[in-house]
């Protein structure tokens, strides 16, 4: 079956930006060197599981609008899904995939029986993997779906579901470092609340700390390697989320002392619900040195939530990718398409053409931020904004060698009027425009 629920049987190939046909890729040409480095290994795209395979296609007012032949709670479903979703990364030619627990396997009576499940699945994409070359970008836990969940997780008033939480945890963080993970991600989907009538704020922001550490403390006992991911996102589901954005966990990173120990997963439409750009999300990270991976999808600018949109927008790609190069491009981190096709796109191949076309756009982006860097003019621009730092007058207040009085009688000595200098900001916008070709 797997082999004929898409259209076509051989691998996507790049054609160049010349060709019109769907089904090939124009810009996305895994070994067109790129600043010295291969593009497949600067983008490191993922295809995630949940989105792509396991959601149904429902809305606020409507359910299942996608039919697949392998929606169902059993075993026997999970292994065909595993089959059609290893088919999709083989005609992709992706390097990476992403799941949660529960998207590869059904959930069962108790916790020993569905992480037996998770188990078995995962040896099969285990087995899989040997003849594949798609690789574990990473792994997670699904601690929201169930209704156990409804209070949070790690955050619940109960201990017993926090309990349950660190056995899921456990089975899905080893099995994340069994199949060769390179990071396991922590969503707090419910880690948050609706009403402080009902919650301990202080309670439960302990509680979390408390989990994230014992994750960490588990990860360095079964020697995962893996870099240890949290992915912000301001609300939806919950009113106030504990992990709101970049600089949120930091400082929730610092309270427990993990700055060190724990890095990002950036979301693109989480930035926006945060009301922040993509970018600066990015740019906080790494200058924060907390910069791992990215989620990468497109929220709408007119709705609130979050619409999990493939990624077809080149210049905000373009501007996102500049602040990846700058920070020194991906380590362990990678792109995961953590989009969802729209629910009328109930062909088979939709699947293929939304991550066909987000991989182009992506690429394509990556050259115009590539010749950013080339070029250096936006560089040197901010250089020049700030050389007055580099002075020794600069250097010298920075490096605690000024107070207050010395600075005002300086001030006062040297008579000094600093004039306003232009931003530029639309000569700058327009060297942007001229990188992607315009
Ligand atoms: C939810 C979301 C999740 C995480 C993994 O908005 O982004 O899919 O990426 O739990
Ligand atoms: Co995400």
């Amino acid at each position: 079956m797997p082999e004929e629920f898409f259209s076509i049987a051989e691998p996507v190939r790049y054609e160049g930006p010349e060709t019109d046909r769907t089904l090939a890729f124009r810009w996305y040409d895994p070994d067109r060197m790129v600043l010295g480095r291969r593009m497949e290994e600067h983008l490191r795209f993922a295809v995630c599981y949940w989105h792509s395979f396991t959601w149904p296609g429902g809305d606020p007012f409507g359910g299942q609008t996608l039919l697949r032949p392998w929606f169902g709670d059993t075993m026997e479903k999970a292994r065909l899904k595993a089959d059609v979703a290893f088919e999709m990364f083989r005609l992709l030619g992706v390097p990476f995939f992403t799941f949660h627990d529960r998207d590869i396997a059904p959930e069962a009576e108790s916790l020993a029986e569905s992480n037996r499940n998770v188990r078995e699945i995962a040896d099969l994409f285990g087995k899989k993997m040997e003849s594949a070359s798609v690789r574990l970008l990473w792994g997670t836990a699904n601690l929201f779906s169930n209704r156990r969940y409804m209070a949070g997780a790690a955050t619940n008033p109960d201990p017993e579901v926090f309990a349950y939480a660190a056995g899921q945890v456990k089975n899905a963080l080893e099995v994340t470092h069994e199949l060769g993970g390179a990071n396991y991600v922590l969503w707090g989907g419910r880690e948050g609340y609706e009403t402080l009538l009902n919650t301990d704020l202080k309670r439960e922001l302990n509680q979390l700390g408390r989990f994230l550490s014992m994750v960490v403390e588990h990860k360095e006992k079964i020697g995962f390697k893996g870099t240890i991911l949290i992915e912000p996102k301001p609300q939806e589901p919950t009113k106030h989320q504990y992990d709101f954005d970049v600089g949120t966990i930091y400082g929730m990173l610092q309270a427990f002392g993990l700055e060190d120990r724990v890095k990002i997963n950036i979301e693109q439409n989480h930035a926006i619900l945060a009301g922040h750009s993509f970018e600066h999300e990015i740019a906080l990270a790494a200058a924060l040195g907390i910069f791992g991976s990215i989620d990468i999808n497109r929220g709408d600018y007119q709705s609130g939530w979050d619409t999990d949109q493939f990624a077809m927008n080149v210049p905000e790609m373009a501007l996102a990718l500049y602040e990846i190069l700058k920070a020194g491009g991906f380590t362990t981190g990678g792109l995961n398409f953590d989009a969802k096709i729209r629910r009328q796109s109930i062909d088979p191949d939709d699947l293929l053409i939304a991550h066909i076309g987000s991989m182009d756009a992506i690429a394509r982006a990556l050259l115009a931020a590539a010749d950013m860097m080339e070029k250096g003019d936006l560089k040197s621009f901010v250089e020049e904004r700030y050389s007055g730092w580099e002075s020794d007058f600069g250097r010298s207040i920075l490096g605690g060698g000024e107070s207050l009085e010395s600075l005002a009688a300086q001030v006062a000595e040297k008579d000094l009027r600093p004039q306003p200098k232009s931003g530029k900001q639309e000569f700058l916008e327009m060297l942007v425009d001229r990188h992607l070709g315009v």
